[in-house]
């Protein structure tokens, strides 16, 4: 049997109090509650405090550039179909530097689970503002107020048609993790936008601001796009945590012409075809 401790305790460079060490717990919690083991999953993240989660826990893990982590996760994925490949940085990460890549993801809708740690401005650097940070919050960066409209990830990828979306927050690690639970059973691409405090540098949304305004919809269906979409765009004095779009798109991986659903070194052509080829080109 798979059990948490097998993801490991290690001791993190994070503040107290901040809400990576609950989405930490909420994966390790999903992952050992589907029975996965540790080597069955390959974490992919970019740069950032969010960025540095795989490197507390016990997986086959790839950093790569800020911004960049969903093209090398595509990879990893078309290379390994069966592998369970998540995705976990922050709001900077997936939306600003890695926003058109983010919109990559959703229109091939590969087989994704994105984990977006959603604190509504760069913890790493400092606090400047983020592509979430609302209009008029002040920073260090921007001490007039971020005068930018917030990108709303939720609504971009509904409208897209992703085929999973759901809002998490850190402070329901039991609930999160039954969302990462469905997001990774889901096909193809799967995006939890998690809502998480920065104890530091965000003092406006803070583990209160969150807690009074989140609450779980009644009798929501997520297969109907456009309720999807009216709470997909609640965002205030409340905002809807759960699964908010469901869709049936199939995934990159099982539309592609060639088989891949075995490892790929495993799908070498024939050395006479491959020959041929050459010689065409010779
Ligand atoms: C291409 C590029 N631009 C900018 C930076 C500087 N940088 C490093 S981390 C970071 C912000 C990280 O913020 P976010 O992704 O929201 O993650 P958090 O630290 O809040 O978890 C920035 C701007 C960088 N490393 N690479
Ligand atoms: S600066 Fe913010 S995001 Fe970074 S560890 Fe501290 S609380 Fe977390």
């Amino acid at each position: 049997m798979v059990s948490v401790d097998d993801y490991g305790d290690f001791e993190t460079a994070w503040c107290p109090g901040c809400g990576n060490h609950s989405i930490l717990k909420a994966v390790k919690k999903a992952l050992a509650s589907m029975g996965l083991e540790p080597h069955e999953s390959i974490f992919v993240s970019g740069i950032g405090q969010a960025a540095k989660s795989p490197h507390y826990l016990k997986a086959n893990v790839f950093n790569g550039l800020h911004g960049r982590a969903l093209p090398a996760a595509t990879g990893i994925k078309l290379a390994n179909p069966r592998a369970n490949v998540i995705v976990q940085s922050g709001d900077g990460c997936n939306y600003g530097e890695g926003g058109n890549h983010f919109l990559a993801a959703i229109r091939r809708n590969i087989g994704l689970t994105l984990l977006a740690h959603d604190n509504q401005i760069y913890g790493l650097t400092k606090g400047q503002a983020s592509p979430t940070t609302t209009q008029g919050h002040a920073t260090k960066a921007q001490p007039g107020g971020n005068p930018s409209a917030p990108f709303n990830p939720v609504a971009v990828a509904v409208t897209m048609q992703a085929n999973f979306v759901a809002r998490g927050f850190s402070g329901m690690i039991d609930h999160l993790a039954d969302l990462i639970v469905q997001a990774i059973n889901h096909p193809g691409f799967s995006l939890i936008d998690i809502m998480q405090p920065c104890v530091t540098f965000n003092k406006v949304n803070t583990f209160a601001w969150y807690k009074e305004r989140c609450y779980e919809p009644q009798g929501h269906d997520p297969e109907d796009w456009e309720q999807a979409i009216r709470l997909a765009n609640q965002w205030g004095d409340r905002i809807p945590v759960g699964v908010i779009y469901r869709g049936t798109r199939p995934a990159f991986e099982q539309t592609l012409p060639h088989p891949t659903n075995d490892l790929l070194y495993k799908n070498r052509p024939a050395r006479d075809v491959l020959k041929e080829i050459m010689n065409v080109y010779s």
